[in-house]
């Protein structure tokens, strides 16, 4: 008896000291084994007479379901913690993905629209932000004192005559100055404008201008690029339509509508429920515009175009507020 209260005593500490399932196997081992300590006192039990055996043989099975218990907790235990320690690898984990960004849906189709131009012959040009008063309108024959420089809301930089460029219209004439016709340029970026944001206006945008410039361009030649892009771009006929307008830095002028995909020319307010959104500024260069750019007007003609990145992802994606391009919001970008 005095045994077994011992053997209790010293099992209790013993297991307490033990720090994994490797030592633990080894606890079993030596008080409940085939050899184990508590084991051979019930074997030795057998031998003894009957009233010594009976309580005998209680206490020794309540030392042996003591002892076995303890160790069923300290497995518990000993598996719980392992679960929480970051040292333990389980190789059967499956792996965790990362997250991987994406580019933004105005460089997505950026660099779809790049790709079209290019399959024409266009080559890709790029400009400053911030330009001279010069590039950004006397070069374009807006000269200081013209109404048409009202249409263009400008940011001015404070204290300077320069500005954040108000369209892509400024990289004509600097890469007319220093490359000879014929020419095919597409310029895409960004442009600024001081104006009243709504869905389909903001601060700044993106333009793609375009010029070609050769000895016998015409509006026929324009057209069937546009319309050469359109299916390429919408991968369907889509319907555009060519209005008459007015920009000093061509002549003839034209806009081009699209039919608004947004309401499939129902009328909805994207296209300020008309059923058809502006896409594009264009019109045969002025004679004065390639004379400013060192060109000699009775040798080249051509035409230019601007057109809005923002509203043909608009179209494309059936985005219905320009701002939401601009806005960082994840729910919306991680859509693309
Ligand atoms: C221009 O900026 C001319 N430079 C386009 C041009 C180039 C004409 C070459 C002739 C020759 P406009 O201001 O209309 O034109 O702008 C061109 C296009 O940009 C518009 O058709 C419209 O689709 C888009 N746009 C204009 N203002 C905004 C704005 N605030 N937010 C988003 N898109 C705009």
């Amino acid at each position: 008896m005095q045994n077994l209260r011992l053997l209790k005593k010293q099992a209790q500490k013993e297991i307490e000291k033990v720090r994994d399932l490797k030592e633990l196997d080894g606890f079993f081992r030596k008080y409940l084994g085939k050899k184990g300590e508590v084991t051979q006192i019930l074997s030795k039990i057998k031998i003894l007479k009957k009233e010594k055996r009976v309580k005998a043989g209680k206490e020794a099975n309540l030392l042996k379901n003591f002892i076995k218990q303890r160790i069923e907790m300290k497995k518990t235990h000993l598996i719980n913690v392992s679960a929480k320690d970051p040292e333990v690898i389980d190789i059967t984990v499956p792996g965790k993905r990362f997250p991987t960004g994406h580019l933004h849906p105005l460089t997505q189709i950026q660099r779809k629209v790049e790709e079209i131009f290019q399959s024409m012959g266009f080559s890709v040009v790029d400009g400053p932000h911030i330009e001279t008063e010069w590039y950004n309108f006397d070069a374009l024959n807006i000269p200081k004192d013209h109404p048409a420089r009202d249409a263009w809301n400008t940011l001015w930089l404070k204290n300077s005559k320069l500005l954040l460029r108000t369209h892509t219209s400024p990289v004509q004439i600097r890469y007319m100055e220093k490359n000879n016709p014929p020419l095919r340029i597409i310029v895409p970026g960004r442009v600024f404008r001081r104006e009243a944001t709504d869905v389909s206006h903001e601060v700044n945008f993106y333009q793609i201008e375009g010029l070609m410039v050769g000895k016998n361009i015409s509006v026929a030649n324009f057209k069937a690029i546009i319309q050469g892009f359109f299916q390429k771009f919408f991968q369907k006929d889509v319907s555009i339509r060519m209005r008459t307008s007015y920009f000093p830095f061509t002549e003839p002028s034209f806009e081009i509508d699209m039919s608004c995909l947004n309401c499939q020319g129902k009328r909805c307010s994207v296209c300020s429920q008309s059923g058809w959104l502006e896409m594009i500024g264009a019109g045969m260069v002025h004679p004065n515009v390639l004379k400013a750019s060192g060109l000699n007007p009775k040798n080249w003609q051509g035409f230019a175009f601007g057109m809005s990145l923002d509203r043909l992802a608009m179209m494309k994606y059936k985005i219905n507020d320009i701002r939401l391009l601009y806005s960082g919001d994840l729910r919306f970008l991680n859509q693309f």
